[in-house]
């Protein structure tokens, strides 16, 4: 069996360096948290996207994590659709609530400039090129006006990570009312500052042999530390199904956290297992429902929310 994921190391702020916007960042979303908690609503934040860590200090290279998004943004919907008010830490120009759904749709086919009301700025919609836009912009437009989603963007990992910590630090006003909904793709390896080189890495100087560092498990200093009385729910990704329960399971044991939704990258839109520490349960998308346009995201949020719900019970 392999070992079970590695410890917390080293100080944040010493290894990656603090992103500019950070601290107004935190007081927005500590705002957030504070007004919605005070109207009884549960918040949930939700990370989505993949991180990006650079190869050189001018960047024009870097590693990626595959994650389209489409994991998180749906399923803000459908938080939103239970009563949470979302915080929504995404990678920019990842999936998004709502727009997700119109993806690969060229805006500028869909419209049609109305010649009678030339100059006043109106322009009609071809309806039958956005399905169901009326109804996903009543919606939209009801999250928007009640202030139910704040939007933070991330791309780097050292973003993520600044970021991350200072949402715990921001929700912990409102205790077990908090989740956190892990489900970004986070790199496990990073090169330091000091060992990147400044510029573009020549190819001139032959094949390139990189040696990265492993990035600190920020999960146990956010269970432990940043958020402990909050509902944290992470998830684990592999390709090898036979591995897949017994590292969700090591998480659990190693961070003591509440949940860990299981999926491989192949199957992942269709089957997930939600694995907490009494109980492993599967979700899976039938055909019949895949048909109707049921997303598993409906399942995951239904299941975690429930579970939610028992957990500020018990608090009480
Ligand atoms: C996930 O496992 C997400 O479900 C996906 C969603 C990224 C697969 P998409 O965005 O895909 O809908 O295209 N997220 C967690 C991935 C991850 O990096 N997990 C780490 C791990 O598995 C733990 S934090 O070790």
């Amino acid at each position: 069996m392999a070992s079970c994921d590695p410890a917390a190391a080293g100080s944040l702020s010493e290894e990656f360096a603090v992103p500019a916007h950070v601290e107004e960042v935190r007081s927005v979303m500590e705002a957030f948290a504070v007004q919605h908690g005070a109207a009884g609503r549960r918040v949930v934040l939700i990370t989505s996207g993949g991180t990006k860590v650079p190869l050189e200090s001018r960047t024009v290279r870097f590693l990626d994590n595959f994650s389209s998004g489409r994991r998180g943004a749906s399923s803000a919907e459908y938080f939103l659709s239970q009563g949470y008010a979302v915080i929504f830490l995404h990678r920019q120009r990842s999936l998004y609530p709502y727009t997700r759904l119109y993806t690969g749709v060229n805006l500028l086919d869909c419209l049609t400039l109305d010649t009678v009301q030339e100059g006043t700025g109106l322009v009609t919609v071809d309806q039958t090129k956005l399905p169901n836009i009326t109804e996903v912009l009543k919606r939209y437009q009801a999250v928007k006006s009640a202030g139910l989603l704040l939007p933070v963007e991330f791309s780097t990992l050292s973003e993520y990570l600044h970021l991350l910590k200072a949402a715990a630090q921001a929700l912990s006003s409102i205790g077990s009312k908090a989740m956190f909904y892990l489900a970004a793709a986070v790199s496990d390896f990073y090169i330091p500052a000091s060992e990147m080189p400044e510029h573009k890495i020549q190819s001139s100087n032959g094949p390139l042999q990189i040696s990265m560092k492993m990035v600190p498990k920020i999960l146990k200093p956010l269970v432990k530390d940043w958020a402990p009385t909050a509902f944290v729910i992470s998830f684990k990704l592999e390709t090898d199904p036979s591995i897949l329960l017994e590292r969700a399971r090591c998480a659990l044991d190693t961070y003591k956290h509440q949940a860990v939704v299981a999926n491989v990258l192949d199957t992942r839109h269709g089957y997930v297992v939600v694995v907490t520490e009494d109980s492993q349960t599967e979700l899976v998308l039938t055909d019949e429902e895949a048909q109707r346009e049921v997303e598993i995201e409906d399942k995951i949020v239904r299941n975690l929310s429930h579970a939610h719900t028992q957990f500020i019970n018990q608090k009480v």
